[in-house]
């Protein structure tokens, strides 16, 4: 099997079998759980996978498309009403090797400032807090560039980042600007990056779909592809709550 690892010159993981073995291994998302609040999430024993972004960016979008999925983050009419996280389990039935965590989106204006704020805190202690966290993916609109929340989040998530949790930013809606454009807004945000991947990305034209689909396999397969028997041992999730959260 030939698994490429990152291409460090352009950072990008290449090769036509990763991309199908990524793209496979996406599509098998599924719904596992809905929790209000931190202490409500089951404990995970994989890594984590987190969908965070302004209200609108397109994460709804983006998830759907990267496990080809139509509703399985709903692309909701009403942004900011559902203001729960929604975990989704990927891997073969029985085996499941990472999780999806779907936040919902901030900065909907329609929102009363408690709830806000609230919902500020639930999210900023789950990004803090969640042990089997391992990557976080910012979804971004280009044509709004980061936004002060999403300065507030990078900033948060900082010392974890440094700790070695994966970050990535994802341009989302690329289609909507030229080349030129797109270019120069990738080379702007690697700058502020603080050292986390950059991709842009459109559900419309499908750009960026393969890449992050074999990034974020890579980030949870750290040692490749496990030999087949191994596969049947992957870690399981277990059902309790997270223990010791506030
Ligand atoms: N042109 C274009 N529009 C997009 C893309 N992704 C999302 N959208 C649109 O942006 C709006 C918000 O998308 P949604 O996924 O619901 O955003 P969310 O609030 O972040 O979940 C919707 O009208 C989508 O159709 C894309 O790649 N290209
Ligand atoms: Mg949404």
């Amino acid at each position: 099997m030939t698994h490429a690892s990152p291409d460090t010159a352009t950072g990008k993981t290449h090769s036509l079998i990763d991309s199908k073995l990524a793209m496979g291994w996406m599509h098998t998302a599924r719904f596992f759980t809905t929790a209000a609040q931190l202490n409500q999430l089951p404990r995970v024993e994989v890594p984590e996978i987190a969908f965070v972004g302004r209200s609108n960016a397109g994460k709804s979008t983006a998830i759907n498309t990267l496990t080809q999925q139509k509703q399985l983050a709903f692309a909701s009419k009403k942004p900011g009403r559902t203001q729960h996280i929604n975990l989704f389990a990927l891997g073969k039935q029985g085996v499941t090797d990472a999780v999806l965590a779907d936040l919902p989106g901030y900065g909907y204006a329609a929102v009363s400032r408690s709830d806000k704020e609230r919902w500020q805190r639930v999210m900023l202690n789950y990004l803090m807090s969640r042990e089997s966290l391992s990557a976080v993916v910012l979804l971004c609109d280009p044509r709004l560039g980061l936004t002060e929340l999403d300065e507030a989040l990078l900033e948060a998530i900082r010392p974890r980042v440094e700790a070695g949790l994966k970050f990535l930013i994802l341009l989302t809606k690329s289609d909507k600007l030229t080349r030129a454009e797109q270019a120069k807004i990738l080379s702007i945000t690697k700058l502020n990056a603080g050292g986390g991947e950059v991709r842009l990305f459109s559900a419309l034209k499908k750009q960026g779909v393969d890449d992050v689909a074999q990034l974020l396999w890579h980030w949870c397969h750290p040692e490749g592809l496990p030999a087949a028997p191994a596969v049947a041992q992957a870690t399981t999730i277990a059902t309790e709550p997270e223990q010791n959260q506030p």
